[in-house]
């Protein structure tokens, strides 16, 4: 298979500007680049999922450019529905570092900051070195900025192609960058820089664009309830990565291994076949989970969210280390207890159970557990042996319900 044929097979393909790249893609070493903007201070994992291709064209033999927009950043990219609010200059600057350090570590690629070339533009060179080139009715005509025309949009964002464009002529002509790829919100920002290459400087340069990934209901990749899921494991543990991810719509499973895993057609196709035979065994989700955490966050971070997610499944919680008890139970029902307190006593002020009777009733039929192991004995008295890491109680109620306490 060919690059272009894997990129089409994995539906990553929206659009090419011109059909000529398809062979360049396939036989020549291209510079590219994708670019980000400052608007927080890490990706989520859908920027992620679009930021993939960098690796893939890279893997196949072109030269990436990560771009973060230290510039493009203090002026913001139109959104559809409406005005962005003006980011602060510090937060832009906070913003750029933590992405420029999220994207070397996790892509490995060079990054570079348009700051560095627009900076020093003066109003008078940029209305007549870019402005001259864009034609009022072409701009208007732009989805982004036609989408704004009924509620307005600022001057600001009007000129934010503009930017753009004038990056990738910069970028090809310092660094023969001759493509650039992105979502497929970008294909108007993209189009501009290859007519200002074309116009200014009488050059071919190209665009590809993928379509942006949404679960069944058309809801962007990595948003839970209205959250994101981000890159940086101190806003998004592993673990809770992988809960997303193994509890993914079954339906969209094996595209999802196409677009965010580096796995071959083969390898994706034999998982789909083991899959189909047993859906019960989530085998596509845990290679899901299994590739992504690991090319994000490394091996050691997958398997630290497996261990959690065993432990949690079974209610072997004694072998976690604290670090992986928080991780694990972030959200999940927290209470105190005093040494000293009876079990059923620990059990009604916790909310396990409501009531001495209910809580009788529970441990006689062996639902209870403390740190794993079942317990009965409604006189027990809690004192830090029945702690782990000298403070934790972790309450299991049933299967599924668990509860974690403090012994204070
Ligand atoms: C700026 C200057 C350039 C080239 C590109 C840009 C950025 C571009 C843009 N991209 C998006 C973005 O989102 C905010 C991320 C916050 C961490 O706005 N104008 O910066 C997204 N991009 C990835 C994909 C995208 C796009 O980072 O391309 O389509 C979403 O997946 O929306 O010279």
């Amino acid at each position: 298979m060919t690059l272009f044929e894997d990129l089409k097979w994995r539906g990553l393909v929206q659009d090419i500007s011109d059909e000529v790249l398809i062979n360049k893609l396939n036989n020549e070493s291209l510079t590219f680049y994708i670019g980000t903007d400052p608007t927080a201070d890490s990706m989520h994992i859908g920027h992620y999922s679009s930021f993939l291709i960098s690796k893939r064209l890279a893997k196949a033999g072109h030269k990436p450019i990560l771009l973060v927009g230290g510039a493009t950043g203090l002026i913001g990219d139109p959104k559809p529905t409406s005005e962005r609010p003006m980011i602060s200059k510090e937060e832009v600057e906070k913003n750029f570092i933590g992405l420029k350090n999220q994207a070397e570590k996790i892509f490995g690629f060079e990054v570079v900051n348009n700051f560095d070339w627009i900076k020093d533009i003066n109003v008078i060179d940029f209305l007549r070195d870019y402005g001259k080139y864009f034609n009022i009715n072409y701009m208007l005509a732009k989805d982004k900025v036609k989408s704004r025309l009924e509620s307005g949009i600022t001057y600001a964002e009007f000129s934010y192609m503009i930017l753009q464009a004038l990056d990738f002529m910069h970028l090809y002509e310092t660094r023969g960058c001759t493509l650039q790829v992105a979502g497929s919100d970008q294909w108007g920002n993209i189009t501009s820089g290859i007519e200002l290459i074309r116009k200014k400087l009488g050059k071919e340069a190209y665009g590809m664009v993928m379509p942006l990934v949404t679960d069944s209901n058309g809801v962007k990749f990595g948003k839970t309830e209205g959250n994101a899921l981000w890159l940086d494991k101190n806003k998004t543990s592993s673990y809770e990565l992988y809960q997303y991810l193994i509890n993914l719509e079954d339906s969209m499973i094996i595209e999802y291994l196409k677009k965010l895993t580096f796995l071959s057609k083969e390898e994706i196709e034999k998982i789909e076949k083991e899959h189909d035979e047993h859906p019960e065994l989530r085998i596509a989700h845990k290679a899901l989970a299994k590739e992504v955490i690991t090319d994000i966050h490394g091996k050691d971070e997958y398997e630290k969210a497996l261990r959690i997610s065993e432990a949690l499944f079974s209610g072997n919680v004694m072998n976690l280390s604290k670090e992986e008890i928080l991780d694990g139970f972030k959200g999940v029902p927290s209470f105190e207890a005093k040494a000293g307190t009876t079990l059923i006593d620990a059990l009604i002020e916790s909310n396990v159970c409501q009531s001495k009777r209910e809580a009788r009733e529970f441990l006689k039929a062996g639902t209870i557990s403390l740190n794993g192991n079942k317990v009965s004995d409604e006189n027990l008295i809690l004192d830090k042996t029945h702690t782990l890491h000298d403070e934790i109680i972790i309450i299991r109620r049933g299967k599924k319900k668990y509860y974690v306490g403090h012994l204070k």
